[in-house]
């Protein structure tokens, strides 16, 4: 399929997905909703995929909602059925996807840009990226998961003051405050994003994937719960060619050569 909002690249188990609408700092419409939607889904059932890096082209990673398309909806819109049919549907299949998802947060990530950033596991950021919930200097509460994600990786209070301030929050802030995983100098961060999309997909892909979804499920879950549900995702992970070659490798002082199977 041939997309009109986004990139889409295939190179040595890695794929990459470029929001594409930079005169607009990548605004989501309903259109590269839809096209992120089926080119998630295509990662995941590629066994080629073992690594999906999610970037945005120009200064911006994503500017959120495309309110120019919000000014254009008539008064009978619902807001909740459109975030049920797209933005939620996107967040679900990005965090229900089992290989690694690497944010390349090249700019601004605001609105529903900054919930698409934090649905990605491994989170690197440029120098001059920054975070925005820019959704009550339009009259809205977070949405696109934030609300979930947000006081959860920073703790409650310094969510809701970035809710209700609206105020950009730095790349290195957003490191000291364990929003991303590392941050990186503009003339490194293509080099750092791949050396990281390289190293995920050359693991343990199929342990990467159980490891999402434990980590993901234990949220909801009572200790007894996890434990158990641990108990069961190992078992999988137990009798793979992986396991087996990651033991032998050890044992032969050598590098494991991991299949994802
Ligand atoms: O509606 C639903 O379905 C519910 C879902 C809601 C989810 C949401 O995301 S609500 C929040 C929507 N997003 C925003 O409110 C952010 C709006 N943008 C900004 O506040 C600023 O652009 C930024 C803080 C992101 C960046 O500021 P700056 O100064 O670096 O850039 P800029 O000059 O404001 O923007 C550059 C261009 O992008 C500009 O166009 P121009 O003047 O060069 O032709 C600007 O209009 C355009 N742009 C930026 N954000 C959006 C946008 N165009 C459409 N929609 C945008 N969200």
């Amino acid at each position: 399929m041939s997309y009109e909002t986004i990139l889409f690249d295939q190179t040595d188990g890695v794929a990459t997905i470029t929001l594409n609408r930079p005169e607009t700092l990548n605004a989501f419409n309903d259109t590269m909703i839809r096209e992120c939607i089926d080119a998630f889904k295509r990662c995941g059932r590629d066994p080629q995929v073992r690594c999906v890096v999610l970037t945005g082209s120009g200064r911006g990673f994503s500017s959120g909602q495309d309110l120019a398309a919000v000014q254009a909806r008539g008064q009978e819109f619902s807001i909740g059925e459109h975030l049920r049919q797209g933005y939620h549907r996107l967040i679900k299949t990005m965090v229900g996807l089992e290989r690694p998802i690497v944010g390349a947060i090249n700019g601004v990530a605001a609105g529903a840009g900054c919930g698409v950033a934090l649905a990605t596991d491994i989170r690197i950021a440029a120098e001059k990226a920054s975070f925005v919930l820019a959704f009550s200097r339009v009259g809205l509460i977070p949405d696109s998961g934030l609300n979930w994600f947000l006081p959860r990786i920073i703790g409650q209070a310094r969510a809701y003051q970035l809710a209700v301030t609206a105020e950009k929050l730095g790349a290195q802030q957003a490191l000291e405050w364990g929003l991303v995983n590392q941050v990186a100098p503009m003339e490194k961060f293509q080099a750092t994003v791949a050396s990281w999309a390289q190293r995920l997909a050359q693991g343990p892909v199929l342990a990467y994937g159980l490891t999402k979804r434990a980590m993901n499920r234990a949220w909801e879950q009572s200790l007894d719960q996890a434990l158990a549900y641990e108990a069961y995702l190992q078992e999988t992970a137990g009798r793979s060619l992986d396991h087996r070659e990651g033991v032998q490798a050890f044992l032969e002082k050598r590098a494991p050569r991991f299949v994802g199977a």
